[in-house]
């Protein structure tokens, strides 16, 4: 018998497809794009039209498994359920009575699933009074700016862009990480609108956009302010939305006026006349859109960057109509309950102190904050900053972890156990975007493979197990996917989302106006776009954006004279899918790019080992001499496996732990490294 069944892509991308899932006899064969959804259109990226390939791999972890090597050592002997939680549940007892607060959950965005992620997960923690996560390894400074300058994670709807005029894609590789935007791009491109890219490295994009603006990493700032200073020194404004809907524009223009071209070029690595040119083609079109992303804040000051960039439609009151303004984020249009959901009120350890992901290294080698982790949706060996740090404190023999996965990953192999969980085939779960304003609902296609369980009857079957017996704990999936539309403001909307209208089309539209700053109306104290911030005075900072240099610049004097960049592969989704043969077959080997005039400099033949180091660690992988590298920076595409790198490790060992200005986030682009020959 054949069936298709609706389902939606669990991966932390912006484009939240729907799914149809072709089953056999029970078998899953085929996953294709929805051609139902106008965003999804019937097509998927390469990586998930393969998701039967990673379901079924050989390499799944179908059973509960127990270390029986040293941490790292990936030796693991198959056990029962039985014996993996009851001896779990007696390790985490035993702690959970004298300090439940040294316990940590480590999760992120493995599936963006409101339910497989922190709904019975963070109840459960809640209630046991567990460390919580400060999740910031993504992108929590993007997220501040936003919210500190238009009130929240809103912006302009992707589809609109279909009908913009000029099209800034900003730190954005969009054919590697938002193909579905791409797309509209190329709609828009087709009537005669002209695409901007703005980025350090010459990606996939930047060859098919009209102009490439090859920018020095982490200057965004500089140029947001030498195109303000173009706008408010040729009075390319528009006064009524300025004075209407903004507050703090004095104090902008007295700052972007210290902004000439000159000076920004100088900063940025651009050319004065190209940075005229972009000022004057965003004064003068109509409708002018920027899809901004986020490349441009994962350095020191890329919260700064973030906000000096949502200046610019403010200026010139592009808001006002749909194909104009800003998308990075539109994650708070969505109207679930997350509340609801993860119960925030459950905790009540006044002890349980907040811990930063992104500084997990450090965290783990903190004596005394942390005796167990219980790992889920998440790499952090491989995919958090500094390493070395990161896997020394995970190999620590008095540390208690347990990791919730599909495959054997670098984490997996330092846990104490390793469960078996469900791919998105095999669980219910409900998706709101980063990327739109639809919501999406994924029904299981199959039954659970192996003895796969689905991370909520992980925590709900461990919570039984460790006496935890509020009824909260075992509310099943399903009824968790309804609760999660229950939001009071989408329940008062005209066309409210529904369960039955989810189960019957998978996915359904949240009610988001289609320019919603047209008239202003933005959620901050004010109402108004905050150039000046008042959330950022009240907290005794800086109200106008700034151009903060970064930590790590490229200077051809210090020891580690390049800036290393490491933005996505194309055929990788963060460290997932690196295991599968045929996708990391796309992506060959771990490479470093390398521009001719820097490889020249250190003798460098294309293709050969090499060394990249810095005083953090040393990561080897071959040399691809390249001009889709700057002078001065390389880029390392991610996130490989580190059992897979040539020297067991991968970028993230040369990462620092630094922090960005606002979000307490990692600066994965802000880093500097030295280049070898490894002969
Ligand atoms: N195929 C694929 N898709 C993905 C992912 C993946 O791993 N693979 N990851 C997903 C995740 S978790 C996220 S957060 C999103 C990320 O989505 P995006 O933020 O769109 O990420 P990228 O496409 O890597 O684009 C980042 C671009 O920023 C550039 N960049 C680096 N530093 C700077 C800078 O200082 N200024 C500017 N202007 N540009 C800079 C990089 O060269 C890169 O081309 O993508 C998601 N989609
Ligand atoms: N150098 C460098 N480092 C980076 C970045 C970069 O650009 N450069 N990007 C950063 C960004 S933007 C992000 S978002 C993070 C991403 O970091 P992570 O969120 O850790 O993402 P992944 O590496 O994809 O790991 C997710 C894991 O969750 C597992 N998983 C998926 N679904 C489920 C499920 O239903 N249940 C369970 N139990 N497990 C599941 C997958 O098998 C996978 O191993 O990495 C960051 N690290
Ligand atoms: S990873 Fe992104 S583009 Fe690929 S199927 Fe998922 S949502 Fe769609
Ligand atoms: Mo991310």
């Amino acid at each position: 018998m054949t069936t298709t069944i609706l389902g939606a892509c669990p991966h932390d991308c912006p484009d939240t497809c729907s799914l149809l899932t072709t089953v056999q006899n029970g078998v899953a064969i085929k996953v294709q794009g929805n051609p139902e959804h106008p965003l999804t259109d019937g097509v998927l990226c390469t990586k998930v039209s393969r998701y039967t390939e990673r379901t079924y791999h050989p390499d799944r972890v179908l059973h509960p498994m127990k270390r029986v090597g040293p941490k790292g050592s990936g030796q693991f002997k198959r056990v029962s359920w039985d014996q993996a939680l009851s001896d779990i549940a007696t390790r985490l007892t035993t702690m959970a009575d004298k300090t439940p607060e040294r316990i940590l959950p480590y999760s992120y965005a493995g599936t963006m699933g409101l339910v497989q992620g922190e709904s019975i997960a963070m109840r459960f923690f809640n209630l046991l009074g567990a460390a919580q996560l400060d999740r910031t390894i993504c992108a929590s400074a993007g997220a501040e700016a936003l919210t500190h300058t238009l009130g929240g994670k809103l912006g302009m709807k992707v589809q609109h862009f279909a009908q913009s005029k000029l099209i800034l894609i900003w730190g954005s590789n969009a054919i590697t990480s938002s193909i579905h935007f791409w797309r509209i791009a190329q709609q828009a491109k087709r009537q005669g609108a002209k695409l901007v890219c703005i980025d350090p490295r010459r990606s996939e994009t930047a060859d098919k956009c009209d102009v490439h603006l090859a920018i020095k990493p982490g200057t965004d700032a500089a140029l947001a302010y030498a195109l303000m200073h173009e706008l408010i020194s040729h009075d390319w404004l528009d006064h009524d939305y300025i004075a209407q809907h903004t507050v703090g524009f004095e104090a902008l223009r007295e700052r972007a006026l210290q902004w000439p071209p000159e000076r920004a070029a100088e900063v940025c690595g651009l050319q004065v006349e190209d940075i005229r040119q972009l000022a004057h083609d965003y004064a003068h079109t109509r409708p002018a859109a920027i899809r901004l992303n986020y490349g441009v804040q994962r350095s020191r000051g890329g919260g700064n960057a973030v906000r000096a960039v949502l200046c610019l439609p403010a200026l010139t009151g592009a808001w006002r109509h749909p194909a104009g303004g800003v998308l990075l984020s539109a994650s708070s249009h969505a109207l679930h309950h997350r509340d609801a959901l993860q119960r925030p009120d459950l905790l009540t350890n006044p002890r349980s102190p907040l811990i930063n992901m992104s500084t997990i290294g450090d965290a783990l080698n903190t004596p005394g904050l942390i005796e167990a982790m219980v790992v889920y949706n998440s790499n952090p060996v491989a995919v958090a900053p500094e390493s070395a740090k990161v896997v020394k404190g995970f190999a620590r023999e008095d540390l208690f972890t347990v990791v919730l996965e599909h495959f054997m990953t670098d984490t997996a192999d330092h846990a104490d156990y390793v469960l078996p969980a469900t791919t998105q085939l095999e669980h219910w779960d409900i998706h709101t975007s980063y990327g739109h304003t639809d919501v999406v609902l994924n029904r299981p296609a199959i039954a659970p493979l192996g003895e796969a369980k689905t991370n909520t009857q992980i925590f709900r079957e461990l919570a039984l197990r460790m006496g935890l017996s509020n009824p909260l704990l075992q509310e099943d999936d399903e009824s968790l996917c309804q609760l999660a539309l229950q939001h009071p403001r989408n329940l008062q909307s005209a066309s409210p989302v529904t369960w039955e209208g989810l189960l019957k089309d998978g996915f359904a539209h949240w009610p988001v106006a289609d320019a919603p700053f047209a008239q202003g109306g933005f959620p901050t104290a004010s109402g108004k776009c905050e150039l000046v911030s008042s959330s950022l005075l009240a907290l005794g900072e800086d109200g106008l954006p700034d151009f903060i240099p970064n930590y790590e610049p490229a200077n051809a004097q210090a020891p580690y004279p390049l800036a290393m960049i490491s933005p996505p592969a194309r055929h990788f989704l963060n460290s997932s899918f690196v295991n599968l043969k045929s996708l990391r077959d796309m992506e060959g080997e771990p490479l470093l790019e390398i521009h001719p005039e820097d490889a020249a400099a250190r003798h460098l033949q294309d293709g050969e080992m090499v060394r990249v180091f810095n005083q953090r660690g040393s990561y080897e992988c071959k040399a691809q001499i390249s001009t889709r590298a700057q002078p001065g920076m390389v880029v390392g595409l991610g996130i490989w496996w580190r059992k897979l790198g040539a020297n067991g490790t991968n970028v993230n060992e040369l990462t620092s732990q630094q922090l960005t200005d606002m979000g307490r986030a990692p600066v994965f682009y802000d880093c500097a490294v030295q280049v070898a020959a490894k002969r």
